[in-house]
This record gives structure tokens, C-alpha cells and sequence, in this order.
């Protein structure tokens, strides 16, 4: 169920919690606690996790079974019904019981799976918190493994982000992480017997390894986050039609009418392994719009301040007129591409004109057949991505990169061993430290802020 781990991205606090904040991860305790491991909603199961100290002996006056649940035996299944305290019946549920020996926060745990109704599901909640349980904060359940030694910082940051994943570039970079903690323990290793024997033949192979893991860090970063991505241009030249093409579905409403898309209709999608927040704007004309037109166009402009990348496109079958131009002139501050849409019908001289006067390649579309979209997708993709495809196994998140440059540096320093075998366990964390676990939670909350779609 490590997929399930709610990660901080749904944390919520307010302004105000936040500045009384001192700390990120969870603290410290042995509370009774359920985990939800599935979303709200309807589906034909609902699971929760039981962690925590005396679980057995407040799970069993809820669950009537045949059979008995016993913290000792390992995969146990029972089959029974959850009853609140005037006996009746809750729902019927299947436990599984993991043991301390194989539980992650070295206690024994109790999975129940109940139906997977909303109002199953909150009654089976309603029960939990009746009996003395609490809902577990997010990443409490890792935090707890990491405190119980069982669960190392790089791996407990790779659980916290993979919920989020939405390609599969991003799931084999976070999964990755194993390959990643086993090379830097063999080196950490191979550190600590070089310390031991007084030599330094570790060294050079462990700034080679450094250096070669903190040069794929960036483009890691870029394959992890979400990028926004403007689509305008004047009204009519096709921004919809372009953004339904690249979401591959009918999201934006598209009509011959012009301006039909008044507000920005911003929508998750995905573009070769990355993710993708594509905000359909309302087209840009001359201020003789109504008011709404107006409003929509000031959003435009606002959107085209936030956005990672603009696709500047036009209906390149027809001269621009010099207040589109203008308009269009004002959103090449940003990172744009240049899309002459409607190629189909044949590409006006004046469009094509576009290109020299913004210094810019063109893409010649034509979003609704799709011809030209390959090589403005090619294109999008080195510019968000970089150019570097995000290969596995490096590092993930600013504090591993931070201990990785810590180590690098202090090789080409001539720093002491035993300083830089710190930084290498820092790195895999394999100890409880909970300055570092702090660290890991804020991170990934600030990592699941930036990637989070802004409300429309
Ligand atoms: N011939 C042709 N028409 C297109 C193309 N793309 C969009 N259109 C048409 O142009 C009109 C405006 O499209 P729409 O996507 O709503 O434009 P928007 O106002 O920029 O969002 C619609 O009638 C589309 O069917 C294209 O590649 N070729
Ligand atoms: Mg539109």
C-alpha cells in the first residue's frame, strides 16, 4: 500500500498555522492511528491501516469473527463483521494482520478491507475514532518506520512523492531509489574501510560517482515537476482546438464562433513523461471587446507572467492584424514557440512573417487534423524537460543534492574521512535523525505546493 501513502501535497494549513509552524514532519508518538490507503469515492473496497501502541486490544471488541486476530501470526486472514458498541453490525470487513517482525514501524499492524461506498467507509471511520483511533497525519505511518530504523530517508523520500506521480518516467526515476541508496552504501562501505586501513583510494571514485549523480539533478527536478504551459493567441486561430489535440480528449470547448473560450480552462496532461498544466487562455484581440472579453484577455497576460512556456499561436492562414501582432508581441518576454496553426488551408506570407519579426522558429500546424504536432511536441519537451532526458538513479530532492555537493566539495577540499562518510550517511539516512526527516517533510510539502495546479 506504500503507493497509497497520502503524501504532504494534501497537507492544507492556514496562513496563519503556518507561521506558528516549528516543524514539518509528524511528531513523535505511539497514538492508535488509521491510515486510509484509498481515495474517497465509490469503488468495491475501502482499506485502512491500524498502527500503533495496544491496537490489538482495542480492534477486538469492534470485530466479530471465527476467528481471532493474533499480533503473532503474519498474513493472517479473518474474515468477520466491524460492530460499534451496541453491538450492531457496520459493515463486513476482511482483516489482515502484519507482524511486528515484517511491519514497517516494527509494531504489529491490522489491515481492513470494508466496502467501498462513501457512507460505508465513513461509518467504518466514525467506528475507528470511537474506539480511540485517530486518522494518521500524512506520512506519519513512513515517518514512524523511519523513527523505528526500517525505512531510510532516500526511500521515505521517494513513498512520500510517488502518490503524485502521473507518468511513468517519473515512477522509474522515484523508484530508483533503491539502485541509488545501494551504490551509496557500497561506497559509504568502501569509505568507512578506507578510514579504517588510512588510505584514500575511495576517494577518486567517490567524486567520480558525486559529480556524475549531482549532473543529472536538474533535469530530475524538471521530469518531477508539473509545468505550465500558456496556450494563446488571437481569438479563432485554434488555441482549443491545439490544447484538445495535446490532451487527446475534448476538454476545451471549440466553436467557429469567435471568442467561445472566455475563461482559462486549465487542464492536467502529460507530454512524454512530463507533466503538463495546460491553460487555455481567452483570445487576445483589441481592447474594442466587451468587458468580459477584456477580463478574459487580462488573465492572459497574468497567466503568461506564471507560465514555464507560451505556445504563441495564430491562424497562420491569414495576415495578423497589427493589433494581434502587438498583443502577441507583448507575451514573447516569456519562453514561447511560435505556432502558425491551420497549415492545412495554406500559410499566409504575413503570418509566416510572424517568425522574423519574433527571431523565432515556427511550427506550421494544423491542430485539427494534428499534422506538424510531432515536432512542436519534440520541441516542447527539450524545452521543459531540458534536453537532458532524466536518467535513474540520481538524486531526487535538494537535500540529497545538498549532501552530495557537501561530499563532492569536501573530496576537492581534502576534508577529514570521517566528515565526508557523514555526508554520505546523511545522503541514505539510514539512521533515525530527525533534523533530516524534518527536511524530507518540508521538502516534499514545498515540492508538492510547486506541482500542485492552481485553482482556476
Ligand atoms: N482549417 C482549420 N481549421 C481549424 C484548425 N484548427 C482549428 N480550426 C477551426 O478554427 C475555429 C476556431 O477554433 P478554436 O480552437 O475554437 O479557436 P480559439 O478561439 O483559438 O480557441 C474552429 O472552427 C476550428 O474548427 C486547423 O488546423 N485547420
Ligand atoms: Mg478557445
Amino acid at each position: 500500500m506504500d503507493h497509497l501513502e497520502r503524501t504532504p501535497k494534501g497537507i492544507e494549513i492556514s496562513r496563519m498555522a503556518e507561521a506558528e509552524r516549528t516543524s514539518f514532519a509528524p511528531p513523535p508518538s505511539a497514538d492508535a492511528i488509521f491510515r486510509p490507503d484509498t481515495a474517497p469515492g465509490e469503488a468495491a473496497i475501502a482499506a485502512f491501516v491500524l498502527d500503533g501502541a495496544g491496537l490489538f486490544e482495542r480492534f477486538e471488541p469492534l470485530f466479530r469473527s471465527k476467528q481471532t486476530l493474533s499480533p503473532a501470526r503474519e498474513g493472517q486472514l479473518a474474515y468477520g463483521s466491524l460492530v460499534d458498541a451496541a453491538g450492531a453490525t457496520v459493515d463486513e470487513v476482511v482483516c489482515a494482520v502484519i507482524t511486528k517482525d515484517r511491519s514497517e514501524t516494527a509494531r504489529a499492524q491490522i489491515e481492513v478491507s470494508c466496502h467501498g461506498g462513501r457512507g460505508t467507509a465513513a461509518a467504518v471511520r466514525q467506528l475507528f475514532e470511537a474506539a480511540g483511533f485517530r486518522e494518521a497525519r500524512p506520512g506519519e505511518l513512513l515517518a514512524r518506520a523511519h523513527r523505528a530504523g526500517r525505512l531510510s530517508l532516500l526511500a521515505l523520500e521517494a513513498r512520500l512523492r510517488l502518490g503524485a506521480c502521473v507518468t511513468a518516467r517519473q515512477l522509474d526515476l522515484l523508484l530508483a531509489h533503491t539502485s541509488l541508496q545501494e551504490r551509496w552504501e557500497r561506497l559509504g562501505m568502501e569509505a568507512a574501510l578506507g578510514i579504517r586501513m588510512r588510505e584514500i583510494a575511495w576517494h577518486a571514485p567517490t567524486h567520480t560517482a558525486a559529480a556524475d549523480e549531482l549532473s543529472r539533478y536538474a533535469a530530475a527536478l524538471r521530469l518531477l515537476r508539473t509545468h505550465r504551459v500558456l496556450v494563446a493567441g488571437p481569438v479563432n486561430a485554434g488555441k482549443s482546438t491545439l490544447v484538445n489535440r495535446l490532451l487527446r480528449e475534448n476538454a476545451s470547448l471549440v466553436s467557429a464562433e469567435a471568442g467561445t473560450t472566455r475563461d482559462r480552462l486549465e487542464r492536467p496532461a502529460t507530454l512524454r513523461g512530463l507533466s503538463l498544466l495546460l491553460i487555455d487562455s481567452a483570445g487576445l484581440r483589441d481592447e474594442s471587446g466587451d468587458a468580459v472579453e477584456r477580463a478574459g484577455q487580462a488573465k492572459a497576460r497574468e497567466a503568461a507572467s506564471e507560465a514555464d512556456l507560451c505556445l504563441l499561436v495564430v491562424d497562420g492562414s491569414r495576415a495578423p492584424s497589427p493589433a494581434e501582432c502587438e498583443a502577441l508581441a507583448a507575451l514573447t518576454a516569456r519562453p514561447f514557440l511560435l505556432v502558425l496553426n491551420k497549415a492545412d488551408r495554406g500559410l499566409h506570407e504575413e503570418a509566416e512573417g510572424l517568425a522574423f519579426a519574433f527571431a523565432a522558429t515556427p511550427y506550421r500546424i494544423a491542430a485539427r487534423d494534428g499534422s506538424g504536432l510531432d515536432a512542436l511536441e519534440a520541441t516542447m519537451e527539450s524545452v521543459l524537460g531540458g534536453g537532458v532526458p532524466a536518467e535513474s538513479g540520481g538524486p531526487f530532492t535538494p537535500r540529497q543534492e545538498r549532501a552530495l555537493q557537501a561530499l563532492k566539495i569536501g573530496l576537492e577540499q581534502g576534508v577529514d574521512g570521517v566528515d565526508l562518510l557523514g555526508h554520505i550517511r546523511t545522503l541514505v539516512g539510514t539512521r533515525p535523525n530527525e533534523s533530516e526527516l524534518d527536511t524530507v517533510f518540508r521538502e516534499a510539502e514545498e515540492a508538492g505546493a510547486h506541482a500542485r495546479p492552481a485553482q482556476p
